[in-house]
């Protein structure tokens, strides 16, 4: 349906106010009508409802200001399509689930919906609008693109707490996001124990959890992740019902069985499709009021399947209709297209589900992101049966992401992903909107990932960083102004009481952003004090200064609460504003070197230490050195090496090694690969690699290799077979 919106702008003087009632509303609604302007929200109204009206509309209706009295001339009248309430309008109600059909005139309102989530989607449109004490009148005929829209907790790292969890159910049901699945890959119950029930207190919590989805129109996916040890026998399967059942007796019904991220036994197409149809027969049927279920499957992606693939087929062919296949897209983390949904829909025979990887940060951990949505086709409406999320560990600022996901699964034609942006940044820190829009605008790309999914970042600032790095005056004296705005954002938010759910979650990149902007203030100074010849001793001051800083940044990255056994960190910047002050920096340092003769360092920082891989999903790991230590960034999936490939990590310098060790999440995985180091005179030196024990899958090297200079080390498959190993961590000490 085309949206229609006569701008009050061409009919009076009311149009700024008018403007900002519906278009408040998140999601975009798909067709307003709105005209005559805006009134004050009146002080008491009276609603109409029937008498089976359900509860939890009644329920979201109470969050609106004006007082329910009996008798008011100003009418709230509700009504779903059967419903007498609403008969006059019920040619208005679109014909589709959750859709609403809503007018506001100046005396009252009617929300008359296609069913129970449709009229309280109607009142969650009114809320939205009603954000400043006026409503405008206005006919909306809306309902959602995507049949399910919502989020999944199916991140790797620190689980969400019950608090967030609960406050996010509560911005679901605002934003018309209607699941929410609960997947987290370390809570115990869902994965490594996942035959065994949950203690009475976290089962409490979670009962507590589907009690509120229910209140926000949110269905509550538990979901089951068996894969790592399952054995294919009725013992297993039944462990499987059995645990279901208990989440059952807590009161959830729906539910999502995974296969991601694992390899052997546990990954065969039919025995999955075999183990779901169980599940299907003798727990969804056999209840009847339990939602069709979802499949994680092992290839989720296309990069890890082929065009014929037997799994797929398997998949296609053999699970019941109905039950929801996932999938990441054309790669793990990738936006999603047209044609890559053509692509699994004809193999899976049924519309994919979308698990999408984003704002996810479990493989850029030191990245915190907070930039607009966008990337996604919008011509893919009707190819998918369902659209989640996966977000970052950081619940709340990873509703700047889930805002506009919303906006977009609902409306797809009408989604524009900078106005989205800017409405997620003003509905989340409404009282210091345009500061935390200023430091979103650092916190934008991933940084370099395994993956290889980026995102632009400082976009407004491009031009300037690009002429500032070229030491273009006028654009290095903007770059010190964003320089003081980002500082100044940072600062504002720090003192800021009103979302502490945020600020917490922020801090440590907040921290860092008043460090990065002192860089930036200080690198500018330099070139200030060269153009307007200041003594040598203050420009090496500054030069101290802005080496000082880096280093600061550096301490931040390494403060132990900060520290995570996957990757250490706190950016942001990365993608523009630093490279463009590091190539400013060294502009400076090479000018007053050859002022003055002199030989001072022009670079500010560098690791002298490369990654080279001939197995594509590890040649992109970003590297990490941390004192005395380089680690390689693990990967969450499982890495497939082919015969002879291999990975090798290369010194700019030949570096005197102490010791390393790495871990493929496998005992007796060392008998599979060859280790050589690369010695100063370019020969290559076989070392041993060892296990600690027959059970442990670290490998290391013993006291071979301490003390060796060298010039890179690499591993490699000999096995003369393709491996599928995890890639747990890789260390190297100093
Ligand atoms: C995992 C997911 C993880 C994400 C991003 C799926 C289906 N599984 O590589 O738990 O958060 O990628 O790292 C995944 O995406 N594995």
């Amino acid at each position: 349906m085309k949206k229609i919106f006569f701008s009050i702008a061409l009919l009076g003087s009311l149009s700024f106010s008018a403007q900002a009632q519906v278009s408040l509303v998140n999601p975009v609604p798909h067709s307003v009508t709105a005209q005559n302007g805006v009134f004050a929200a009146p002080g008491e109204w009276q609603v109409v409802a029937p008498k089976n009206a359900p509860a939890f509309v009644l329920e979201a209706l109470k969050e609106a200001s004006p007082a329910q009295v009996s008798k008011s001339t100003f009418t709230v009248t509700l009504g779903t399509a059967s419903d007498k309430t609403v008969a006059k309008v019920k040619k208005f109600i679109p014909k589709k689930a959750e859709g609403y059909y809503l007018s506001v005139t100046d005396n009252g309102v009617v929300i008359a919906g296609r069913d129970a989530r449709g009229l309280y989607y109607g009142v969650q449109t009114l809320l939205g609008m009603m954000h400043e004490g006026q409503l405008e009148r206005c006919q909306i005929s809306d309902y959602p693109d995507v049949a399910f829209r919502g989020s999944i907790e199916g991140f790797y790292g620190q689980p969400w707490s019950h608090e967030h969890r609960l406050r996010q159910l509560d911005f679901y049901g605002k934003n018309k996001m209607n699941v929410y699945i609960y997947g987290p890959k370390d809570d115990p119950y869902h994965r490594d124990h996942w035959r065994d029930a949950y203690p009475a207190e976290e089962a409490a919590k979670i009962k507590e959890l589907n009690e509120r989805a229910k209140l926000r129109g949110v269905n509550f996916y538990w979901a089951i992740h068996p894969g790592l040890d399952i054995q294919w026998n009725d013992e297993d399967r039944q462990n499987v019902v059995n645990k279901l059942e208990k989440m059952y007796d807590l009161g959830i019904r729906s539910f999502c069985v995974f296969f991601d991220d694992i390899w052997g036994e546990g990954a065969k197409g039919e025995n999955q499709a075999a183990l779901l149809n169980y599940v299907d027969d003798v727990f969804v049927k056999k209840h009847g009021d339990v939602s069709p279920l979802v499949l994680c499957p092992t290839e989720y992606n296309r990069a890890w399947s082929s065009d014929n693939s037997a799994y797929l087929k398997a998949l296609g062919e053999g699970l019941h209709p109905g039950i929801e296949v996932m999938w990441t897209g054309n790669s793990v983390v990738h936006c999603i297209y047209n044609e890559g949904m053509q692509w699994i829909n004809d193999r899976i025979k049924r519309k994919a589900y979308i698990w999408w990887n984003y704002p996810v940060s479990d493989f850029v951990r030191d990245h915190m992101l907070l930039g607009p949505v966008y990337g996604n086709d919008t011509d893919i409406a009707d190819m998918l049966s369902g659209f989640v999320s996966n977000p970052m560990q950081y619940a709340e600022s990873s509703k700047v992401g889930l805002y506009s996901i919303a906006d977009y699964t609902w409306n797809m034609e009408g989604y524009k992903d900078m106005e989205s942006w800017e409405k997620a940044i003003k509905d989340l820190l409404p009282s210091e909107a345009s500061a935390l829009r200023t430091f979103a605008t650092y916190n934008e790309d991933l940084g370099k990932n395994g993956h290889g999914f980026r995102r632009d970042e400082n976009h407004e600032i491009a031009k300037i960083c690009e002429l500032a790095s070229q030491g273009d005056p006028h654009a290095v004296l903007e770059l010190n102004a964003n320089s003081t705005a980002l500082g100044a954002a940072a600062d504002r938010l720090l003192q800021s009481k009103k979302n502490p759910w945020l600020i917490d979650e922020l801090r440590p990149w907040l921290v860092q952003a008043k460090v990065v902007a002192k860089y930036g203030q200080t690198v500018c100074a330099m070139k200030s004090a060269l153009d307007y010849h200041w003594s040598n001793d203050q420009f090496v001051d500054l030069y101290n200064e802005a080496k000082a800083l880096k280093k600061e940044m550096y301490d931040n990255e390494n403060d132990p609460a900060q520290l995570h056994p996957y990757q250490t960190g706190t950016k942001l910047a990365t993608l523009r504003f630093l490279p463009a002050l590091n190539k400013l920096f060294a502009l400076q340092v090479n000018r007053y070197n050859v002022k003055n003769g002199t030989a001072l360092e022009p670079s500010s920082d560098y690791t002298p230490f490369h990654i080279e891989s001939t197995v594509p999903q590890l040649a992109q790991l970003p590297l990490v050195a941390n004192g005395s230590e380089l680690k390689v960034t693990p990967s969450n999936e499982v890495i497939k090496w082919a015969p002879d490939s291999y990975f090798m990590i290369t010194c700019e310098k030949p570096t005197k090694v102490a010791g390393m060790d790495f871990n493929f999440g496998q005992a007796g995985s060392a008998a599979d690969y060859s280790f050589e180091i690369q010695l100063e005179n370019g020969e290559w030196l076989p070392v041993e690699l060892l296990h600690y024990g027959a059970d442990d899958p670290v490998i290391h090297t013993g006291n071979e290799l301490g003390g060796k200079v060298v010039k890179a080390l690499r591993v490699k498959n000999v096995s003369g077979k393709e491996l599928q190993y995890y890639f747990r961590s890789f260390r190297i000490s100093r």
